[in-house]
């Protein structure tokens, strides 16, 4: 029998308390890792070195391989220093010495849906952390955590022993929406996104190439639409720019989701085919109409006439090199805000209508023409809410089959949610008044305004500023039936559209509040006992947040420094 001294059951009793309060671990260690692991487990707060031949062992594989490289040279050179000094025990006498990485299926690919579950343990006593995942984008996420519970000066970096982590998403949909139409993204800020996006185990990267204002895609059988429609010849995106960036995706597990909007949003298209076009390059708000009379939701006008039959020629075009561009299996056909006084301003639009022919009919006949051949290319179509819902301009379900057709929601979110579930359809949660970051400080300028941008211009459909906390609250199965409507919510996106943004804010508008949606959609944003752990989340969040900026994203402060050191 061994025999214990007084001091040692007292020391016992600790580690046995502490080790039950380990699912509430506060800031006050040093671990903190960004979104939350679905459980952690680090009962005796023990620490140890990593050793300077620290190496991750892992399989062979075109992306794998590359996010360990970048991880190994991440670790090696980020000197992460929390400001505050943690109250851990250091075990000396043994260092870690490699990660190993075991993948069970290296052949799953990068889809909708995708195994992303990973084990993490580092055992006490050995020379070995194991990471264990079903898939190789699985195992980017477990390598990722790893490299957050690293922190100190290299050499001298420090990580947590005797931790266990089982980690896996609640929603596989966790986007974010780029708009690169109102104004021009360097290629460099698009992968310093997405960098930023898999070190928050966000992965979909939903690019809003184009839109009324300009079209940047450069397209080899539709060269026009670029060379004419975008805002000069060195701010368009090359089949290389294109192929670089889904490259970038791939080694970093982020499906890169391109989205060519159509019929509405398209007046850029008519540059180079004005007669594809209707009411474009118009006044959006001719003098002395009303609301319903405007020709756009906002400057730039222009809808694909759907009664030409050279706007199919050019849309099959556009379709077919997209698809050969993009191996991502979704494609994003838009669908929004189809405005009817636009398309009326043509003249066998309009006497299609004399002749008894609706709007509905005019969208349905453009979806029945572009849909099939879209599906037909082995894509899942995702359009807007609006082909659904909008009360003037929506189509028959018939027309919009539910295995093929994923719809987006942008306005009311419980409630559009909903009704899309109920109907059916899979859905993806962007809703206005949560997700969207756009909204920069230009202030509104009135309807009769030419400045008058939705989504960036204020007014009601940017105030109140969407908070982290906000977005952090906010469930986006809020209000859904049962079990079978929930699985109908594949995820969710926060949006940067960029009517007042560009480079100069990209990072500062989308972190640290895409952070906050990436926790909530990762791992919830309630604790162990179903309170709203949001409160909990201030000092991680800053953390965090301090973290992006050594990576080099200039995500915007939340507090002032003085709380890392004193949190509360
Ligand atoms: N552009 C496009 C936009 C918006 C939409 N589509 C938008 C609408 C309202 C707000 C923000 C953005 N700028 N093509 C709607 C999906 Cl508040």
């Amino acid at each position: 029998m061994m025999n214990l001294s007084k001091f040692h059951v007292i020391l016992i009793q600790l580690l046995f308390v502490i080790s039950l309060l380990s699912p509430f671990l506060s800031t006050s260690t040093p671990i903190n890792i960004w979104p939350k692991p679905r459980y952690l487990s680090w009962p005796q707060h023990i620490a140890i070195v990593l050793s300077p031949k620290f190496t991750i062992l892992a399989p062979e594989h075109q992306y794998l391989s590359a996010s360990v490289t970048r991880y190994h040279n991440l670790i090696r050179s980020e000197n992460y220093s929390p400001l505050i000094t943690h109250p851990v025990k250091f075990m000396k006498g043994y260092t870690l010495s490699n990660l190993k990485v075991i993948v069970t299926d290296l052949s799953l690919p990068l889809h909708h849906g995708v195994d992303e579950s990973y084990n993490l343990s580092i055992p006490i006593g050995s020379s070995s952390a194991h990471l264990l995942a079903p898939s190789v984008w699985g195992a980017m996420h477990g390598l990722e955590t790893f490299s957050q519970m690293i922190w100190g000066t290299s050499p001298d970096l420090c990580l947590p022993v005797g931790i266990h982590i089982q980690d896996s998403p609640l929603f596989g949909h966790r986007g974010v929406l780029l708009d690169t139409s109102r104004n021009y993204y360097g290629v460099d800020d698009i992968m310093r996104t997405i960098k930023a996006m898999s070190a928050n185990k966000l992965n979909v990267f939903h690019w809003h190439i184009t839109d009324s204002q300009s079209f940047p895609l450069v397209l080899p059988s539709e060269p026009s639409l670029a060379a004419k429609g975008s805002y000069g010849p060195d701010m368009v995106y090359t089949p290389e720019d294109v192929s670089k960036i889904v490259q970038y995706g791939f080694e970093h597990g982020v499906r890169v989701l391109p989205e060519i909007d159509t019929p509405g949003h398209t007046g850029s298209w008519g540059e180079a085919y004005p007669e594809i076009v209707t009411c474009a390059n118009m006044f959006w708000w001719p003098a002395g109409k009303s609301w319903d009379e405007r020709l756009a939701s906002e400057p730039g006008t222009g809808q694909l006439n759907p009664l030409n039959p050279k706007t199919y020629d050019v849309v099959k075009n556009v379709i077919q090199d997209v698809v050969k561009q993009f191996p991502e299996s979704f494609f994003h056909g838009g669908g929004d805000e189809v405005i009817p006084s636009c398309w009326k301003t043509d003249p066998a639009i309009k006497s299609f209508m004399s002749s008894g022919g609706t709007l509905s009919q005019l969208l349905e006949k453009y979806i029945n023409s572009t849909l099939p051949y879209i599906v037909s290319q082995n894509r899942t179509v995702v359009y807007w809410e609006d082909v659904l819902l909008d009360a003037q301009i929506k189509v028959d379900p018939w027309v919009l089959p539910k295995e093929h057709i994923i719809l987006q929601t942008w306005n009311n979110g419980p409630e559009n949610t909903k009704r899309i579930v109920a109907a059916g359809y899979r859905v993806i949660v962007s809703s206005s008044e949560f997700y969207y970051l756009d909204c920069g400080h230009g202030g509104f300028l009135g309807n009769d305004s030419i400045y008058d941008q939705h989504g960036g211009g204020g007014g009601s459909w940017c105030a109140p500023f969407k908070t982290w906390q906000s977005i952090y609250n906010y469930d986006i199965t809020y209000g859904l039936l049962d079990e079978e409507e929930k699985k109908l919510v594949l995820g969710g996106e926060v949006a940067l559209w960029s009517e007042q943004a560009d480079s100069t804010v990209l990072d500062s508008r989308l972190w640290p509040r895409a952070s906050a949606f990436a926790e909530s959609l990762w791992s919830g944003n309630k604790d162990e006992r179903g309170v709203k752990r949001c409160g909990k989340a201030v000092d991680r969040l800053n953390l965090w947040r301090y973290r992006m900026v050594i990576r080099g994203i200039g995500a915007e402060p939340i507090q002032p420094l003085w709380c890392l050191k004193n949190p509360g």
